[in-house]
């Protein structure tokens, strides 16, 4: 899906991402060819900030193509600024990857606690019609063979546009160190 945005918008984009795996994914896939364009919430991040900080991206930078890659669980947390993009017109790209889960945390309870997941599940809303309630267009996919066609779709519509993703919901991401431990104990699987 990173990939396919990377192409299509020829890795001129400024991308924007939250908190958790859909933001190492992202900064994984997406082949940027400018500095100062990938925008994301590192070190001690905050779940929820990729929706504003492309919004702001996108008015600092209006002739950019503007993508925020955000998870389900950090969407919902800043979500209410929909409405500030219908005020305001801002025509940011929004692109959750929908796993159902706060994937991040869901993994290290995998990896680490044995899978007992708790407060990781997500029984999550309707996204694309929360975005249509705030006059964002927007549309979901579920199939791999939709999504090249989704993006172009995203990207041709003038203005903001919400597309949902649907993926795998126990996918992991590597390389990651975990808890207290040094750097050459890193994980590759
Ligand atoms: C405000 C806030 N609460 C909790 C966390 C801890 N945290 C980091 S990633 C994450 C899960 C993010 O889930 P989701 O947005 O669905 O993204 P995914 O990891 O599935 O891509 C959580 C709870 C945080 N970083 N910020």
């Amino acid at each position: 899906m990173v990939r396919l945005i990377s192409e299509q918008t020829e890795g001129k984009a400024i991308l924007v991402t939250d908190v958790g795996q859909h933001q190492m994914i992202a900064s994984r896939y997406y082949r940027f060819k400018d500095p100062n364009t990938n925008i994301t919430s590192g070190g001690m991040g905050t779940m929820g900030f990729s929706l504003p900080a492309a919004m702001g991206a996108k008015v600092g930078a209006p002739d950019k193509t503007v993508v925020a890659v955000i998870g389900d669980g950090c969407f919902q947390m800043t979500l209410q600024e929909l409405g500030t993009i219908y005020q305001t017109k801002i025509g940011v790209k929004i692109v959750i990857l929908n796993n159902n889960f706060l994937g991040m945390v869901r993994q290290w309870q995998q990896l680490f606690f044995d899978k007992r997941y708790s407060s990781t599940e997500m029984i999550n809303p309707d996204f694309v019609q929360i975005a249509k309630g705030f006059y964002v267009p927007g549309r979901k996919v579920t199939e791999r063979s939709e999504i090249a066609g989704a993006v172009k779709e995203m990207l041709d519509t003038p203005g903001a546009y919400l597309l949902e993703v649907v993926v795998e919901q126990e996918d992991n991401v590597f390389p990651m160190v975990p808890a207290g431990a040094p750097i050459s104990n890193i994980r590759l699987e």
